[in-house]
């Protein structure tokens, strides 16, 4: 499977809830290695074009207003199927519906406030690890001699 990395922003609830070492904990047991990690604020102008494909929708004012709201951790992360993997990981867009397990369905109730973001395709992740990180704010791995012990099969 190919290596691949993704864009994952820990929310402004869960820095409040003090959740960002259990989910940081949860990617990093699961074999995923960090590339890219800092706690920011996240401007207008940033959250705009993050959320772009959301513009028309009604929700579009209080998701830029939320995620603007107080600091968020954003992070690339790297392994195989990465970008799927945190998908699965997340649960469902809605914690309603999101199963015991996943992040959302373990750590969350309310949909606007969800406490993660992954991005939903390899395409995504790349524009979005953009909008956040510049390339040498990214570690190369395998090249920097921390190894890369995740297989193939
Ligand atoms: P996901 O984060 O699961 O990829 P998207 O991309 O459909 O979900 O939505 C982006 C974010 O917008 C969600 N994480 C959620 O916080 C918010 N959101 C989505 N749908 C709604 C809605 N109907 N009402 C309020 N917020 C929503």
């Amino acid at each position: 499977m190919q290596s691949e990395r993704t864009l994952v922003l820990i929310k402004p609830d869960a820095v409040q809830r003090g959740l960002v070492g259990e989910i940081v904990g949860r990617l990093e047991r699961r074999g995923l290695h960090p590339v890219g990690i800092k706690l920011m604020k996240v401007t207008t102008a940033m959250a705009e074009r993050h959320y772009g494909e959301h513009r028309d929708k009604p929700f579009f004012g209080g998701l830029v207003e939320f995620i603007t709201s107080s600091p968020v951790v954003a992070m690339v992360w790297e392994g195989p199927g990465a970008v799927a993997l945190v998908r699965t990981m997340m649960g469902t867009t809605n914690p309603q519906s999101s199963p015991p397990g996943t992040i959302r369905g373990d750590l969350a109730v309310s949909l606007a406030m969800n406490v993660i973001h992954g991005s939903d395709s390899p395409q995504s992740a790349a524009r979005e690890v953009a909008i956040f990180f510049s390339e040498k704010e990214l570690l190369d791995w395998e090249s920097s001699g921390a190894g890369w012990i995740l297989s193939d099969d």
